[in-house]
């Protein structure tokens, strides 16, 4: 039987990490536990279930074998001790909060981050008696400044979305760390493969894994690794009491995508090298985001044993034509499809100020600098000559 290792490589744990489904037939790959709630032996052994004296599953909304795999993959490759997957990614960034915070409390967040999570911080929250103060965090001085007696969490996303921005995360985990606050990272865009911010003193780890982790467009998720007693607390409060639990068919299919992870981020990586050098020399654009690019801030933190194993594939650029010029070259594009999300196979392109960022408010847009002409492209794994090809043309179109 294969047991977690930890001296296995990313690629191996993407395929082989966590405890392994028993199955009657021996079945190489487990089988989808499809089912909303499980037999008891005995009346006596559900009570012992629901008083948490005896294991095994309940009903799904509560644990899932299948979501369980997939939950012992994910912390694996995080270097985490547990997960929990969700029904989307703003689930799992909802319920990692709020499991730790109640009224009164503050909150240090990065002042670019992706519009929903703006959405929950500054709507939401402001709500239910949660204040937030969104910084530049690019200075750890600026969450030193803004930390107050009850500050419990710091919530930051690096690359930020949508153009890129990187954040030292070293010595913001040594200050959560002095002053016994939460540390949570959105690593969507980098996948564990990449980064993993919980050897920079991230407490907990949340995920789109929508995006690269399931990466075949076909599924909408979220997860979450960290201590198992965080993920405890997760799971059996605002998970279990709000419910945005994941479907084991989804956690199926994400599992079956991770298998691929490694491989498929070595291509996408390779392809937006190559994209982002093309933009770069292109006299329609203006600047190019992408932390590959040696002319970018966080470049040092990209490379072999850095924050960073590699730049990832997301690129955004600004047209030197503004929002006019955004538009003819979205709207004339070929293979490279108009859509939000990221981290597929396809290509996909779209414009963040009327799209993904559309939530944040005027003023917090123009704080992270997200103008009418920027654009954000995921490079897919097509062949970068295709991509490379069909941005050309609808470059030419302007
Ligand atoms: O709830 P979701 O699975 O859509 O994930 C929310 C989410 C959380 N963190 C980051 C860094 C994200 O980028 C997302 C979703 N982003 C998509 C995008 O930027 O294209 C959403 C499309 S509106």
């Amino acid at each position: 039987m294969s047991q977690l290792k930890q001296s296995w490589h990313p690629a191996t744990l993407s395929i082989h990490g966590g405890e392994p489904i028993a199955d009657p037939h021996g079945a190489l790959v487990a089988p989808l536990y499809q089912t909303s709630t499980f037999v008891f032996p005995s009346t006596q052994e559900g009570g012992a279930r629901f008083a948490g004296d005896q294991p095994g599953y309940i009903y799904t909304r509560l644990g899932n074998p299948t979501v369980h795999q997939l939950e012992q993959r994910v912390a694996a490759l995080e270097g985490m001790a547990a997960a929990a997957a969700s029904a989307t990614g703003m689930g799992a960034i909802a319920a990692t909060t709020m499991a730790f915070l109640k009224a009164g409390d503050h909150v240090i967040s990065s002042d670019c981050i992706y519009g929903c999570s703006f959405a929950l911080f500054n709507d939401l929250f402001a709500r239910y008696g949660i204040e937030v103060t969104f910084v530049d965090m690019t200075n750890v001085q600026n969450i030193k400044d803004a930390y107050r007696d009850t500050t419990r969490m710091v919530f930051l996303e690096t690359p930020a979305n949508p153009h890129l921005r990187i954040i030292d995360m070293a010595p913001i985990g040594d200050f959560c760390n002095q002053h016994d606050v939460k540390f949570i990272v959105d690593n969507t865009f980098m996948t564990p493969l990449l980064q993993r911010p919980g050897d920079f003193g991230a407490h907990l780890v949340v995920h789109s894994a929508t995006k690269y982790l399931n990466g075949h467009g076909d599924v909408v998720a979220g997860i979450v690794t960290g201590s198992e007693e965080d993920i405890h607390l997760i799971k059996y409060t605002t998970l279990k009491d709000m419910g945005a639990t994941i479907s084991p068919h989804d956690a199926w299919l994400i599992t079956r995508g991770l298998k691929t992870l490694a491989l498929r981020m070595e291509r996408h990586c390779e392809n937006a090298n190559k994209v982002a050098s093309f933009l770069n020399e292109h006299n329609a654009i203006d600047k190019v985001y992408f932390p590959g690019l040696t002319n970018h801030p966080g470049h040092e933190l990209v490379g072999a044993n850095k924050q960073m194993k590699a730049a990832g594939a997301i690129i955004a650029f600004e047209m030197k034509g503004g929002y006019q010029a955004a538009v003819t070259l979205l709207n004339s594009l070929e293979m490279i499809r108009l859509a939000v999300s990221l981290g597929d196979a396809e290509s996909l392109i779209q414009h963040p100020a009327s799209m993904t960022h559309s939530p944040l408010t005027p003023e917090a847009r123009a704080i992270a600098n997200i103008g009418e002409g920027l654009v954000r492209l995921s490079v897919g794994l097509e062949h970068s000559d295709d991509i490379l090809a069909d941005l050309a043309q609808g470059l030419n179109a302007l």
